[in-house]
This record gives C-alpha cells, sequence and structure tokens, in this order.
C-alpha cells in the first residue's frame, strides 16, 4: 500500500466530559485550523474531513454521578457514537485520526478498530496509564480509566458501559512515556502482566530499543494491526504545555515524533489519536507550539519522513 493511494479520515471530536477542564474541546478546532489537513494531503494521502462531529449533550442534571464516575453517561454516549465512526472508517480500508477531546474518547476509538480488526494491538503513548477502574479510581475522571475498560478489568458492572466489549488482552497493550501513575494502577499494571516502558526505561535504554521492545511484546510476529493512541501529555510539558495534566520529565519533540515514524515504518498502523490538546491552557504562544506539535505527530505517523 501506498501513501498516494491511503485514504485517511479526520475525526474530530470536540469533547471534554472526561475530565474538568474547560477549553480540551476546543483541541480539535485549533489542530484543522492549522492546517492539517492540507499537511496530511502534501503527503500524498487522500483526507477527508466532514467537519467535526457534534456530540449531542446530555444534560448535566440528568447524568448525576454513578459511584464516583463523572459525566457518566455523556461519556459513554459520546465514546459509543466514536466507536461506530472509527469503525466504520476501518472497515472501508480508510486510516482514522482521531483528534481530541480528552483521552477517554480512546474507549470509543479503540473500540472501534478491535470491531473489525479483534487482534489489534495497541500503543499507549502518556504520562499516564489512564488504567483505573471503577474500584481505583478517585478522581472519578473518566479519562483515566478508558484502557480498564477495554481489557475488562472492571469488577463493578455499569450498564451504560455494557457497550464496550473487552476484546484487548493485557498481551496486547503496551504503554511509553509513564511517569505518573497512581497505587491501584501499578497494582493492575502487575497484576495483569502489562509492558509499560516509563521514562526510567526511555532513559535507559533509548527510545529506539523501547519501541522495538513494545513492538516486540504486542506484535512478536509483526502481524497484527496497530492502533497508536498519543496523549499529548506524554511530551514533556517544555514540548507541549498546553495539555490538562502535564508532567514534567517527559518525552523530548524527537523521542514522540520517533515513536511515530517507527509506528509508521511497521506499515501496520490502521488507526491513530492524538489527544488532550487543550489550546486554553497556558500561554498564546504554547498553546500555539502544543498545536504545532500535534500536527507534526500526526504527520510523522502517517510517513512524513526527514529526508
Ligand atoms: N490517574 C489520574 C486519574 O485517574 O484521575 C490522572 C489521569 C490523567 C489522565 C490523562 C489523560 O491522560
Ligand atoms: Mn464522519
Ligand atoms: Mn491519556
Ligand atoms: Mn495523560
Amino acid at each position: 500500500k501506498t501513501a498516494a493511494f491511503a485514504r485517511g479520515q479526520i475525526v474530530g471530536c470536540p469533547f471534554s466530559g472526561g475530565q474538568p477542564k474547560l477549553g480540551v474541546d476546543q483541541g480539535p478546532i485549533h489542530l484543522v485550523n492549522a492546517g492539517l489537513i492540507d499537511q496530511l494531503k502534501s503527503l500524498g494521502w487522500k483526507v477527508n474531513f466532514d467537519g467535526h462531529h457534534q456530540f449531542e449533550e446530555v444534560n448535566a442534571q440528568q447524568d448525576p454521578p454513578i459511584g464516583v464516575l463523572k459525566n457518566p453517561r455523556l461519556v459513554s454516549k459520546v465514546c459509543k457514537a466514536v466507536a461506530d465512526v472509527v469503525g466504520s472508517h476501518v472497515g472501508r480500508g480508510e486510516l482514522p485520526v482521531t483528534i481530541g477531546g480528552d483521552h477517554s474518547l480512546a474507549m470509543g476509538t479503540i473500540s472501534g478498530t478491535l470491531s473489525h480488526h479483534p487482534d489489534a494491538c495497541v500503543i499507549w503513548i502518556d504520562a499516564h496509564a489512564d488504567l483505573n477502574t471503577v474500584e481505583t479510581t478517585t478522581s472519578g475522571n473518566i479519562h483515566g480509566m478508558p484502557v480498564s475498560f477495554l481489557l475488562g478489568l472492571n469488577k463493578t458492572p455499569i450498564p451504560e458501559y455494557a457497550w464496550v466489549e473487552p476484546r484487548l488482552t493485557p498481551d496486547r497493550i503496551a504503554y511509553i512515556g509513564l511517569r505518573d501513575v497512581d497505587a491501584g494502577e501499578k497494582r493492575l499494571l502487575k497484576e495483569n502482566g502489562i509492558k509499560a516502558f516509563s521514562m526510567h526505561e526511555v532513559d535507559k535504554y533509548g527510545i529506539g530499543a523501547v519501541v522495538e521492545k513494545a513492538l516486540d511484546a504486542v506484535n512478536p510476529k509483526r502481524d497484527r494491526p496497530i492502533h497508536l493512541s498519543f496523549d499529548v501529555d506524554a511530551l514533556d510539558p517544555s514540548v507541549a504545555p498546553s495539555t490538562g495534566t502535564p508532567v514534567r520529565g517527559g518525552l523530548t519533540f524527537r523521542e514522540g515524533h520517533y515513536i511515530c515514524e517507527a509506528v509508521h515504518e511497521t506499515g501496520l498502523l490502521v488507526a491513530f489519536d492524538i489527544m488532550e490538546v487543550n489550546p486554553s491552557l497556558a500561554d498564546a504562544d504554547a498553546a500555539k507550539a502544543t498545536v504545532a506539535v500535534g500536527c507534526s505527530l500526526v504527520r510523522s505517523a502517517l510517513g512524513e519522513t526527514l529526508l
């Protein structure tokens, strides 16, 4: 498959219901306004974009917490819609690029990918594990939880989330960039034997070896489709300051792009997410830099090379 014939679909998701800070819903609008679509066309992709998705809001008064989970019905409904959209694009052989919005959306995007490629694996780039369950979350913010639903780790069934089929298995997800993992999440990572490369491993082995190790873990024969879910807060806050939960000591600009380039080189990428760009946090220059790095990560994942 050459890029000249490849079709990409921009799935703009202006959504912030998985966390409390305003503005992350403006991320996709800024990425598109910064020229993302023409940039991808310049790489040889046929890119379709039919406007940002408009998610019908559930009235906040009709969406009281379920246990500690905040905006539970809204997040569920939006993620279900995103799963259907992403699934239909993957099914048509188009590469969906979902631009968020907060990372709860990945419950939808990955469900969509797995609906057509049940054997797909996930590379999750983040400062956080986003692995909390209904039992372990202390914040109740669902952007800290999507992976637990995808893996079926929640012991307390929530009818609103019954649509999420736990098609992912612990041997088919690997993390890179972690440095702010809750105690309960650390336990879940260990109990389930999930491969996680924190910033410690990035420092120790270098990003090249870490990506190779991550791919060897989730895709030993290099025959599984790959869903790459990239939270910009994986990058160091000096590189991507405009995000809701920045944590210092993150990936450099090049380390972030290297991951995208290396996954592109496998030829196995079937879906990409870029999440948690919040242009309303930090000043205008910082927001501009964060949006620009979001665009360039997408370009790298879709085949932009340095030479
Ligand atoms: N672990 C914390 C929580 O569950 O609330 C923080 C999660 C931040 C999640 C950001 C999107 O990656
Ligand atoms: Mn569409
Ligand atoms: Mn995240
Ligand atoms: Mn994060």
